[in-house]
Protein backbone atom coordinates (compact mmCIF):
# COMPACT_ATOMS: atom_id res chain seq x y z
CA UNK A 1 0.00 0.00 0.00
CA UNK A 2 3.00 2.21 1.19
CA UNK A 3 4.13 1.93 -2.22
CA UNK A 4 1.30 2.75 -4.55
CA UNK A 5 0.29 5.93 -2.33
CA UNK A 6 3.99 6.76 -3.07
CA UNK A 7 3.19 6.51 -6.38
CA UNK A 8 0.28 8.59 -6.85
CA UNK A 9 1.50 11.25 -4.66
CA UNK A 10 4.66 11.22 -7.60
CA UNK A 11 2.72 11.16 -10.28
CA UNK A 12 0.42 14.24 -8.87
CA UNK A 13 3.86 16.05 -8.34
CA UNK A 14 4.87 15.46 -12.07
CA UNK A 15 1.38 16.27 -13.16
CA UNK A 16 1.68 19.67 -11.36
CA UNK A 17 5.14 20.43 -13.16
CA UNK A 18 7.26 19.56 -10.80
CA UNK A 19 10.47 18.12 -12.90
CA UNK A 20 11.81 15.63 -9.80
CA UNK A 21 10.10 14.41 -6.96
CA UNK A 22 11.65 11.53 -3.86
CA UNK A 23 10.86 10.81 -0.67
CA UNK A 24 12.84 10.78 2.47
CA UNK A 25 12.12 10.02 5.72
CA UNK A 26 13.32 12.51 8.90
CA UNK A 27 15.82 10.71 10.64
CA UNK A 28 18.98 13.38 10.83
CA UNK A 29 20.81 14.92 8.11
CA UNK A 30 24.49 12.79 8.00
CA UNK A 31 26.33 16.32 7.81
CA UNK A 32 25.01 18.09 10.81
CA UNK A 33 28.59 18.44 11.58
CA UNK A 34 28.56 20.56 8.80
CA UNK A 35 26.22 23.21 9.39
CA UNK A 36 27.44 23.40 13.12
CA UNK A 37 30.94 24.21 12.30
CA UNK A 38 29.85 26.52 9.60
CA UNK A 39 27.81 28.72 12.03
CA UNK A 40 30.86 28.35 14.86
CA UNK A 41 33.02 29.86 12.24
CA UNK A 42 30.89 32.70 11.31
CA UNK A 43 29.90 31.77 7.82
CA UNK A 44 26.26 32.00 8.24
CA UNK A 45 27.34 36.23 8.49
CA UNK A 46 24.28 38.03 9.49
CA UNK A 47 21.11 35.57 8.80
CA UNK A 48 20.39 35.26 12.02
CA UNK A 49 17.70 32.80 11.12
CA UNK A 50 20.58 30.04 10.22
CA UNK A 51 21.55 29.57 13.51
CA UNK A 52 17.97 30.19 14.96
CA UNK A 53 16.79 26.84 12.80
CA UNK A 54 19.96 25.06 13.60
CA UNK A 55 18.09 22.30 16.38
CA UNK A 56 15.28 21.73 13.28
CA UNK A 57 18.14 21.53 10.58
CA UNK A 58 19.67 18.68 12.68
CA UNK A 59 16.13 17.01 13.39
CA UNK A 60 14.16 16.99 10.82
CA UNK A 61 11.44 15.46 12.77
CA UNK A 62 11.04 18.64 15.21
CA UNK A 63 10.17 20.72 12.33
CA UNK A 64 6.53 19.57 11.49
CA UNK A 65 5.71 17.42 14.94
CA UNK A 66 3.73 14.34 13.59
CA UNK A 67 5.53 14.74 10.13
CA UNK A 68 7.46 10.96 9.68
CA UNK A 69 8.45 11.88 5.48
CA UNK A 70 9.03 14.46 3.53
CA UNK A 71 8.08 14.44 -0.61
CA UNK A 72 10.20 16.78 -1.90
CA UNK A 73 10.15 18.25 -5.41
CA UNK A 74 12.52 20.16 -7.84
CA UNK A 75 10.96 23.04 -10.27
CA UNK A 76 13.56 23.93 -12.68
CA UNK A 77 14.27 27.99 -13.69
CA UNK A 78 16.55 27.74 -15.99
CA UNK A 79 16.80 30.15 -19.07
CA UNK A 80 19.54 31.12 -21.43
CA UNK A 81 21.25 34.85 -20.73
CA UNK A 82 20.18 36.95 -22.75
CA UNK A 83 22.79 40.07 -24.85
CA UNK A 84 25.65 41.32 -23.19
CA UNK A 85 25.00 44.37 -20.54
CA UNK A 86 25.72 47.46 -22.01
CA UNK A 87 27.33 49.32 -19.92
CA UNK A 88 24.66 50.54 -17.87
CA UNK A 89 22.54 47.70 -16.27
CA UNK A 90 23.38 45.19 -14.19
CA UNK A 91 22.60 41.62 -13.77
CA UNK A 92 19.93 39.42 -12.31
CA UNK A 93 20.63 36.01 -11.58
CA UNK A 94 18.77 33.79 -13.48
CA UNK A 95 16.15 32.43 -10.28
CA UNK A 96 15.26 35.96 -9.65
CA UNK A 97 13.86 37.31 -12.68
CA UNK A 98 10.12 37.50 -12.65
CA UNK A 99 7.42 37.19 -9.89
CA UNK A 100 8.54 35.65 -6.89
CA UNK A 101 9.06 31.99 -6.68
CA UNK A 102 7.58 31.91 -3.54
CA UNK A 103 3.83 32.22 -4.84
CA UNK A 104 3.66 29.95 -7.92
CA UNK A 105 5.80 27.25 -6.41
CA UNK A 106 3.97 27.69 -2.83
CA UNK A 107 -0.04 27.23 -5.07
CA UNK A 108 1.60 23.95 -6.86
CA UNK A 109 2.36 22.67 -3.67
CA UNK A 110 -0.25 23.39 -1.65
CA UNK A 111 -2.25 21.24 -4.56
CA UNK A 112 0.23 18.66 -3.50
CA UNK A 113 -0.68 18.66 0.07
CA UNK A 114 -4.67 18.64 -0.89
CA UNK A 115 -3.67 15.24 -2.66
CA UNK A 116 -1.64 13.91 0.13
CA UNK A 117 -4.46 14.88 2.38
CA UNK A 118 -7.17 13.51 0.15
CA UNK A 119 -5.32 9.70 -0.43
CA UNK A 120 -5.05 10.09 3.31
CA UNK A 121 -7.90 9.58 6.38
CA UNK A 122 -9.06 12.16 8.96
CA UNK A 123 -5.70 11.93 10.97
CA UNK A 124 -3.69 12.69 7.69
CA UNK A 125 -1.37 15.90 7.83
CA UNK A 126 0.50 17.91 5.58
CA UNK A 127 2.84 21.22 5.42
CA UNK A 128 4.49 22.70 2.75
CA UNK A 129 7.80 24.84 2.49
CA UNK A 130 10.00 26.17 0.08
CA UNK A 131 13.24 28.08 0.53
CA UNK A 132 11.80 29.63 3.57
CA UNK A 133 11.47 27.69 7.01
CA UNK A 134 14.17 25.35 8.69
CA UNK A 135 14.70 22.89 6.25
CA UNK A 136 17.72 21.18 5.50
CA UNK A 137 16.45 21.15 1.68
CA UNK A 138 19.81 20.02 -0.33
CA UNK A 139 20.06 17.47 2.26
CA UNK A 140 17.02 15.84 2.29
CA UNK A 141 16.91 16.03 -1.33
CA UNK A 142 20.24 14.10 -1.67
CA UNK A 143 18.61 11.51 0.67
CA UNK A 144 15.31 11.65 -1.49
CA UNK A 145 17.33 10.50 -4.29
CA UNK A 146 17.31 13.61 -6.66
CA UNK A 147 20.80 14.38 -6.83
CA UNK A 148 24.58 14.83 -5.00
CA UNK A 149 25.70 18.11 -3.42
CA UNK A 150 28.11 19.07 -5.94
CA UNK A 151 31.25 21.23 -4.75
CA UNK A 152 29.62 24.62 -5.03
CA UNK A 153 26.93 23.05 -2.75
CA UNK A 154 24.51 22.94 -5.38
CA UNK A 155 22.50 20.36 -5.40
CA UNK A 156 23.05 18.61 -9.10
CA UNK A 157 20.41 16.32 -10.95
CA UNK A 158 22.91 14.83 -13.51
CA UNK A 159 20.19 14.38 -16.01
CA UNK A 160 19.35 18.42 -15.58
CA UNK A 161 22.23 20.09 -13.92
CA UNK A 162 21.32 22.60 -10.66
CA UNK A 163 19.54 25.73 -12.09
CA UNK A 164 16.28 24.32 -10.16
CA UNK A 165 14.42 25.64 -7.24
CA UNK A 166 13.94 22.69 -4.60
CA UNK A 167 10.57 22.15 -2.59
CA UNK A 168 8.94 20.03 -0.16
CA UNK A 169 5.87 18.61 1.79
CA UNK A 170 5.89 17.15 4.91
CA UNK A 171 3.65 14.77 6.26
CA UNK A 172 2.56 11.36 8.10
CA UNK A 173 0.93 9.32 5.57
CA UNK A 174 2.92 6.08 5.27
CA UNK A 175 5.19 7.08 1.94
CA UNK A 176 7.59 4.42 0.62
CA UNK A 177 10.98 5.95 1.00
CA UNK A 178 13.48 6.46 -1.78
CA UNK A 179 17.16 5.41 -1.98
CA UNK A 180 19.39 8.33 -1.29
CA UNK A 181 21.62 9.55 -4.56
CA UNK A 182 24.60 7.37 -3.71
CA UNK A 183 27.28 8.82 -6.23
CA UNK A 184 29.49 12.32 -6.61
CA UNK A 185 30.00 13.04 -10.31
CA UNK A 186 32.41 16.20 -9.29
CA UNK A 187 35.36 14.02 -9.37
CA UNK A 188 38.30 15.56 -9.51
CA UNK A 189 36.65 18.97 -10.84
CA UNK A 190 37.51 22.10 -9.21
CA UNK A 191 36.05 24.52 -12.01
CA UNK A 192 33.45 26.04 -9.29
CA UNK A 193 35.90 26.36 -7.02
CA UNK A 194 38.36 28.34 -9.28
CA UNK A 195 35.99 30.51 -11.21
CA UNK A 196 34.06 31.76 -8.03
CA UNK A 197 35.55 35.78 -8.08
CA UNK A 198 35.70 36.44 -4.51
CA UNK A 199 36.96 32.88 -3.56
CA UNK A 200 33.80 31.99 -0.92
CA UNK A 201 34.07 28.02 -1.50
CA UNK A 202 36.62 28.14 0.67
CA UNK A 203 36.58 24.36 0.72
CA UNK A 204 35.13 21.62 -1.27
CA UNK A 205 31.01 21.88 -0.22
CA UNK A 206 31.66 25.12 1.96
CA UNK A 207 30.59 28.41 1.15
CA UNK A 208 31.41 31.38 3.46
CA UNK A 209 28.39 33.75 2.94
CA UNK A 210 30.60 36.79 3.83
CA UNK A 211 32.38 36.21 0.53
CA UNK A 212 29.74 35.48 -1.50
CA UNK A 213 28.48 37.65 -3.49
CA UNK A 214 24.77 36.42 -3.70
CA UNK A 215 24.42 36.90 0.22
CA UNK A 216 26.42 40.16 -0.29
CA UNK A 217 23.90 41.46 -2.98
CA UNK A 218 20.63 39.88 -1.65
CA UNK A 219 20.56 38.74 2.47
CA UNK A 220 23.66 41.37 3.78
CA UNK A 221 22.07 44.74 5.31
CA UNK A 222 25.19 46.13 5.52
CA UNK A 223 27.66 47.91 3.24
CA UNK A 224 29.60 46.00 0.71
CA UNK A 225 32.91 45.30 2.84
CA UNK A 226 36.16 47.20 0.53
CA UNK A 227 38.21 44.66 -0.45
CA UNK A 228 35.62 42.93 -2.70
CA UNK A 229 33.55 45.81 -4.43
CA UNK A 230 35.65 45.25 -7.57
CA UNK A 231 35.33 41.90 -7.22
CA UNK A 232 31.23 41.56 -7.92
CA UNK A 233 31.28 43.21 -11.51
CA UNK A 234 27.92 44.47 -13.04
CA UNK A 235 26.14 41.96 -10.22
CA UNK A 236 23.39 43.61 -8.54
CA UNK A 237 20.81 40.66 -7.41
CA UNK A 238 22.77 37.22 -6.62
CA UNK A 239 25.28 35.67 -8.79
CA UNK A 240 25.36 32.09 -11.18
CA UNK A 241 28.95 32.17 -11.76
CA UNK A 242 29.56 28.78 -10.04
CA UNK A 243 27.01 27.49 -11.32
CA UNK A 244 27.73 28.77 -14.90
CA UNK A 245 30.61 27.03 -15.15
CA UNK A 246 29.60 23.66 -13.98
CA UNK A 247 30.16 20.88 -16.52
CA UNK A 248 26.40 19.20 -15.62
CA UNK A 249 25.00 22.75 -16.08
CA UNK A 250 26.95 23.44 -19.54
CA UNK A 251 25.65 20.28 -20.97
CA UNK A 252 22.47 19.40 -19.81
CA UNK A 253 20.66 22.79 -18.37
CA UNK A 254 17.67 23.38 -20.49
CA UNK A 255 14.52 25.88 -20.00
CA UNK A 256 11.52 23.91 -18.47
CA UNK A 257 8.50 22.56 -20.66
CA UNK A 258 6.15 24.23 -19.02
CA UNK A 259 5.97 27.71 -18.51
CA UNK A 260 4.49 28.52 -14.78
CA UNK A 261 7.32 29.69 -13.35
CA UNK A 262 7.99 32.14 -15.57
CA UNK A 263 5.60 34.96 -15.24
CA UNK A 264 7.00 38.51 -16.10
CA UNK A 265 10.35 36.96 -16.59
CA UNK A 266 11.73 39.89 -18.41
CA UNK A 267 14.68 41.12 -15.68
CA UNK A 268 17.46 39.69 -16.71
CA UNK A 269 19.20 43.07 -16.61
CA UNK A 270 18.45 45.99 -14.94
CA UNK A 271 18.81 49.76 -15.27
CA UNK A 272 21.40 51.39 -13.17
CA UNK A 273 20.39 55.14 -13.47
CA UNK A 274 16.71 54.62 -12.29
CA UNK A 275 17.71 53.93 -8.57
CA UNK A 276 19.64 57.19 -8.06
CA UNK A 277 15.78 59.14 -7.31
CA UNK A 278 13.46 55.85 -7.29
CA UNK A 279 11.39 56.29 -4.29
CA UNK A 280 9.76 53.79 -2.03
CA UNK A 281 6.80 53.81 -3.83
CA UNK A 282 7.98 53.42 -7.35
CA UNK A 283 10.24 50.58 -6.26
CA UNK A 284 7.58 49.01 -4.53
CA UNK A 285 5.31 49.43 -7.74
CA UNK A 286 8.43 48.06 -10.05
CA UNK A 287 9.65 45.91 -8.16
CA UNK A 288 7.81 44.67 -5.15
CA UNK A 289 6.32 40.97 -6.63
CA UNK A 290 10.10 40.01 -7.52
CA UNK A 291 12.85 38.46 -5.00
CA UNK A 292 14.27 42.11 -5.48
CA UNK A 293 11.78 42.98 -2.68
CA UNK A 294 14.22 40.74 -0.17
CA UNK A 295 17.23 43.50 -0.64
CA UNK A 296 14.49 46.26 -0.72
CA UNK A 297 14.86 49.55 -2.42
CA UNK A 298 18.20 50.28 0.32
CA UNK A 299 19.87 47.39 -0.50
CA UNK A 300 19.28 47.52 -4.82
CA UNK A 301 20.92 51.32 -4.13
CA UNK A 302 24.33 49.92 -2.63
CA UNK A 303 24.20 47.37 -5.22
CA UNK A 304 23.59 49.95 -8.12
CA UNK A 305 26.34 51.83 -6.48
CA UNK A 306 29.03 48.93 -6.51
CA UNK A 307 28.12 47.96 -10.07
CA UNK A 308 28.29 51.58 -10.99
CA UNK A 309 31.46 52.03 -9.66
CA UNK A 310 32.83 48.89 -11.30
CA UNK A 311 32.04 49.60 -14.83
CA UNK A 312 33.57 52.98 -14.43
CA UNK A 313 36.58 51.73 -13.25
CA UNK A 314 36.70 49.20 -16.14
CA UNK A 315 36.44 51.84 -19.06
C1 LIG B 1 21.42 30.20 3.59
C2 LIG B 1 21.22 29.98 2.10
C3 LIG B 1 22.05 30.65 1.22
C4 LIG B 1 23.28 31.44 1.68
C5 LIG B 1 24.42 30.44 2.03
C6 LIG B 1 24.69 29.42 0.89
C7 LIG B 1 25.31 28.12 1.35
N1 LIG B 1 25.96 27.45 0.43
O1 LIG B 1 25.17 27.73 2.50
C8 LIG B 1 23.55 32.35 0.45
C9 LIG B 1 22.79 33.67 0.65
C10 LIG B 1 25.01 32.66 0.16
C11 LIG B 1 22.86 31.56 -0.66
C12 LIG B 1 23.19 31.65 -1.99
C13 LIG B 1 22.57 30.94 -3.01
N2 LIG B 1 21.47 30.17 -2.89
CO1 LIG B 1 20.67 29.67 -1.18
N3 LIG B 1 19.90 28.98 0.38
C14 LIG B 1 20.21 29.11 1.64
C15 LIG B 1 19.28 28.22 2.50
C16 LIG B 1 18.22 29.12 3.15
C17 LIG B 1 20.03 27.41 3.57
C18 LIG B 1 21.30 26.70 3.05
C19 LIG B 1 22.09 26.14 4.19
O2 LIG B 1 21.58 25.35 4.95
N4 LIG B 1 23.34 26.56 4.35
C20 LIG B 1 24.19 26.08 5.42
C21 LIG B 1 25.26 25.21 4.81
C22 LIG B 1 26.19 24.68 5.92
O3 LIG B 1 24.55 24.14 4.24
P1 LIG B 1 24.77 23.62 2.75
O4 LIG B 1 25.70 24.51 2.01
O5 LIG B 1 23.43 23.37 2.14
O6 LIG B 1 25.54 22.28 3.08
C23 LIG B 1 24.90 21.15 3.62
C24 LIG B 1 25.16 19.98 2.68
O7 LIG B 1 25.94 20.42 1.59
C25 LIG B 1 25.84 18.96 3.53
N5 LIG B 1 27.11 18.44 3.06
C26 LIG B 1 28.30 18.93 3.31
N6 LIG B 1 29.23 18.14 2.83
C27 LIG B 1 28.62 17.10 2.23
C28 LIG B 1 29.13 16.03 1.53
C29 LIG B 1 28.25 15.12 0.96
C30 LIG B 1 28.81 13.99 0.19
C31 LIG B 1 26.84 15.33 1.12
C32 LIG B 1 25.88 14.37 0.52
C33 LIG B 1 26.36 16.42 1.85
C34 LIG B 1 27.27 17.30 2.37
O8 LIG B 1 26.07 19.51 4.81
C35 LIG B 1 25.59 20.82 4.93
C36 LIG B 1 24.75 20.91 6.17
O9 LIG B 1 23.50 20.31 6.05
C37 LIG B 1 18.67 27.26 1.41
C38 LIG B 1 17.20 26.88 1.63
C39 LIG B 1 17.03 25.91 2.77
N7 LIG B 1 15.97 26.07 3.49
O10 LIG B 1 17.84 25.01 2.98
C40 LIG B 1 18.82 28.06 0.10
C41 LIG B 1 19.20 27.28 -1.16
C42 LIG B 1 20.33 26.37 -0.79
N8 LIG B 1 19.70 28.33 -2.06
C43 LIG B 1 19.44 28.13 -3.30
C44 LIG B 1 19.91 28.95 -4.37
C45 LIG B 1 19.23 28.79 -5.71
C46 LIG B 1 20.97 29.86 -4.14
C47 LIG B 1 21.76 30.65 -5.21
C48 LIG B 1 22.02 29.87 -6.50
C49 LIG B 1 21.02 31.98 -5.53
C50 LIG B 1 21.76 32.90 -6.48
N9 LIG B 1 21.73 32.67 -7.80
O11 LIG B 1 22.36 33.86 -6.05
C51 LIG B 1 23.08 30.95 -4.42
C52 LIG B 1 24.12 29.82 -4.60
C53 LIG B 1 25.35 30.01 -3.78
C54 LIG B 1 25.99 28.67 -3.39
N10 LIG B 1 26.99 28.23 -4.12
O12 LIG B 1 25.52 28.06 -2.42
C55 LIG B 1 18.65 26.83 -3.52
C56 LIG B 1 19.59 25.74 -4.05
C57 LIG B 1 18.95 24.74 -5.01
C58 LIG B 1 19.95 23.67 -5.40
N11 LIG B 1 19.87 23.16 -6.63
O13 LIG B 1 20.82 23.29 -4.64
C59 LIG B 1 18.11 26.57 -2.03
C60 LIG B 1 17.95 25.10 -1.67
C61 LIG B 1 16.73 27.28 -1.96
C62 LIG B 1 15.62 26.48 -2.66
N12 LIG B 1 14.59 26.09 -1.93
O14 LIG B 1 15.64 26.20 -3.82
N13 LIG B 1 21.94 30.70 -0.14
S1 LIG C 1 27.31 32.34 -5.92
FE1 LIG C 1 29.04 33.52 -6.86
S2 LIG C 1 30.16 34.41 -5.13
FE2 LIG C 1 28.80 32.80 -4.28
S3 LIG C 1 30.05 30.96 -4.23
FE3 LIG C 1 29.04 30.92 -6.21
S4 LIG C 1 30.46 31.98 -7.63
FE4 LIG C 1 31.12 32.44 -5.54
S1 LIG D 1 31.95 22.71 -11.30
FE1 LIG D 1 32.88 20.67 -11.05
S2 LIG D 1 33.40 20.54 -8.88
FE2 LIG D 1 31.98 22.25 -9.09
S3 LIG D 1 29.97 21.36 -8.68
FE3 LIG D 1 30.28 21.24 -10.90
S4 LIG D 1 31.17 19.21 -11.28
FE4 LIG D 1 31.37 19.63 -9.08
Amino acid sequence: MATDTAGSVKAKALELGFDSVGITDLSPPPHGDVLRQWIADGMAANMGYMPRQAKRRLDPSLIFPGATRVVVATKNYFLEDGGPANGQAGKVARYARGKDYHHSIGERLSELADHILGVGDDSTIARTYVDAGPVPERELAQRAGLGWIGKNTMLIDPKAGSFFFIASVFTNLDLAVDAPFALDHCGSCRRCIEACPTQAIVSERVVDARLCISYLTIESKEGHPAELQSLMGDLVFGCDICQDVCPWNVKFAEPPQNQWLRQNYGLEWVELEQFATMEEAAFDQKYGTTPLERPGLKGMKRNVETAKKNQRDTK
